[in-house]
């Protein structure tokens, strides 16, 4: 039988920008195409509705919560509830929308006096052209000024969306208090599988 690590922490994904930039419908193609999951329900609340998922990744088990937030500017002040302590935040502005991106700064601006981390995500990239190539270097930039790691994706051609998630998920379990905790779990094991095996062979050298 293989043993999975079991992390007490949970990972908290709150996905935040301009009312229209791609939110759901980015994790909508992680949970269809990514997850395989054919039928999603979500929970709803004041200005967000969140999925909760126990995960399995390289034999370690958390539970994932994907907060998708309205938008909505008035729902902006309730924002800070969401991801208040939350592990990670994708920011995401439309790159066919330049005030999104100038909403998406008002975000990261905000987040900075918090622990989270930000993944800064430019959507909708099946739209870009010439032009854009231009908004898309300013939003890198950006991203690399505030230490985010930075994302092109497209939920029409699903480009990056199970990267974004991914790294996500690696940056979580990664943690030091997460690496921390797998090994302690690790060396508990170890040490009942020496008594089990102590135990199994004192009999047979007392006969
Ligand atoms: N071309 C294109 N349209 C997108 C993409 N993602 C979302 N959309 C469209 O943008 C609109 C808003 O998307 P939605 O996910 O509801 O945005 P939200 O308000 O941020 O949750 C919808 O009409 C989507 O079909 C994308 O990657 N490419
Ligand atoms: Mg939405």
């Amino acid at each position: 039988m293989s043993h999975s690590d079991y992390l007490q922490e949970e990972l908290t994904i709150v996905l935040l920008g301009e009312s229209g930039v791609g939110k759901t419908k980015l994790v909508i193609r992680y949970l269809v195409d990514v997850l395989k999951e054919t039928k999603t329900e979500w929970d709803s609340a004041m200005g967000a509705v969140h999925v909760k998922r126990t995960m399995q990744v390289d034999g370690v088990s958390f539970n994932m919560v994907i907060w998708d937030t309205s938008g909505d500017k008035k729902y902006d002040s309730m924002a800070a509830m969401y991801y208040l302590g939350r592990t990670a935040v994708i920011i995401c502005c439309d790159i066919s929308n330049s005030y999104s991106f100038v909403k998406a700064k008002d975000w990261a601006l905000q987040l900075t006096i918090h622990s989270c981390k930000i993944y800064l995500c430019a959507t909708k990239n099946d739209l870009c052209d010439e032009i854009e190539t231009a908004t898309l270097n300013n939003i890198q930039e950006y991203a690399e000024n505030i230490k985010a790691k930075f994302f092109v994706t497209s939920s029409h051609t699903g480009e990056n969306i199970s990267e974004l998630f991914h790294t996500i998920i690696e940056d979580f379990i990664s943690a030091p208090c997460n690496r921390k905790e797998i090994k302690k779990q690790k060396r508990r094991r170890k040490h009942v599988n020496l008594r089990c095996f102590w135990n199994y062979q004192r009999p047979k050298t007392e006969i």
